[in-house]
């Protein structure tokens, strides 16, 4: 693309995890940062200097009103996507948005309606099934090293101090299912397909927390295959597995396995081959941090390619309607403990 074609584009939220955002688009050529905005100016003009945009604000409505976007990366939390959303179409402006992509499913189906009244692209960030490790297991199965998938397993387990980095999440009501079991549900989706049942189990162990810390839920998949998906931020084990996803695929004719430390085994037909997966991950990443990191700036160069090819974003908004369905049928089955069907959104 040449240099007059560069996208430009405006971050809105500039705390704690658009740092990442910020260093990939840094990355990639064909992306022009423009301008960025944060309520909290400092944190924008912070942003501005280290990240060599042109522009900083505080109010999104008058960066809006200023600048000439393509599209607008927003990494605020939830509560504000709907309005921002609102905002961004109503300038014609293309968007990306952070996951989870509202606090409500109303609001969730408003976000997708707008984008789509307006003829607007919208992805939602769901980048771990962007992850390095994650893309080596989606592609071993897809070369049909197992055969058809019957039963899988996502396991992400971990006793790390998320609060300290996003001190927010301590204080809601509704907590792990809705912040990381979203990516792990978006996984099972990635690899087992739609769900038609789910049953799901919470628990709340971290006194010191609001909400759920513990969930464990069982898919049943409109293909007849099973997952289990389980997530926890209450596992005191060494080693620290944060934020690693641990994953068994089963097929007729074997086994792909991502192993902790990033390997990733494959029981293929009798044989079995071993190899490391770990992202080789850009010079602004720190461990353990690392691989969601980098599957950011996956995700990014994913958005722009969709975009030069004009097709749609894997992760769409309305890829991510079925997605955030999961996370609602998964608190719905745990407060009624009962087992809860899809809509199929
Ligand atoms: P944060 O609170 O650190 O940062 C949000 C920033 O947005 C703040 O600086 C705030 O001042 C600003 N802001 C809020 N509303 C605004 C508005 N209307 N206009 C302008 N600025 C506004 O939050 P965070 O931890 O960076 O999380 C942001 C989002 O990223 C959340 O949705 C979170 O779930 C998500 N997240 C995703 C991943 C991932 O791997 N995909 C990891 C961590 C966080
Ligand atoms: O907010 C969460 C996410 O999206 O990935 C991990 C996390 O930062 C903490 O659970």
């Amino acid at each position: 693309m040449a240099s007059q074609a560069r996208l430009r584009v405006a971050v809105i939220g500039c705390g704690f995890f658009a740092q990442n955002h910020l260093n990939a688009w840094s990355e990639i050529a064909e992306v022009e940062l423009v301008a960025v905005c944060d309520r909290d100016l400092a944190r924008a003009e912070a942003a501005r200097v280290r990240f060599h945009a042109a522009r900083a604000y505080a109010d999104p409505a008058v960066m809006f009103q200023a600048e000439q976007l393509d599209f607008v990366d927003i990494v605020t939390t939830m509560e504000t996507h709907r309005a921002l959303v609102t905002l961004a179409a109503e300038h014609g402006v293309n968007v990306i948005v952070q996951k989870p992509l509202a606090p409500s499913w109303e609001d969730c189906v408003a976000i997708v309606e707008t984008a789509r009244a307006a003829g607007l692209r919208l992805m939602v960030h769901e980048n771990f099934r962007f992850q390095t490790p994650i893309l080596a297991a989606r592609t071993a199965l897809a070369e049909g090293r197992i055969g058809k998938p019957h039963f899988a397993q996502f396991s992400f387990r971990s006793g790390y101090d998320v609060f300290s980095g996003q001190p927010y999440l301590a204080t809601e009501k509704r907590f792990i299912l809705i912040d990381l079991g979203i990516h792990i549900l978006d996984l099972s989706r990635a690899i087992m397909g739609e769900a038609e049942t789910l049953y799901c189990v919470t628990q709340h162990v971290n006194p010191t927390v609001a909400g759920e810390d513990v969930a464990t839920t069982v898919i049943r998949h409109v293909n007849g295959g099973t997952s289990i998906v389980d997530c926890s931020y209450s596992s005191r084990r060494l080693p620290e597995l944060f934020p690693q996803t641990i994953l068994r695929i089963e097929g007729m004719h074997g086994t792909i396995e991502l192993l902790e430390d990033y390997r990733l085994r494959v029981t293929s037909h009798g044989t079995v081959e071993d190899r490391s997966v770990e992202p080789n991950a850009p010079a602004w990443t720190t461990k353990p941090w690392h691989v969601v990191q980098e599957s950011v700036l996956n995700l990014q160069r994913h958005w722009v390619s969709a975009w030069q090819s004009g097709t749609e974003p894997e992760t769409s908004g309305a890829d991510n309607l079925l997605t955030y369905e999961l996370v609602m049928a998964a608190y719905d089955s745990a407060e009624r403990n009962a087992v809860v069907a899809l809509r199929k959104a």
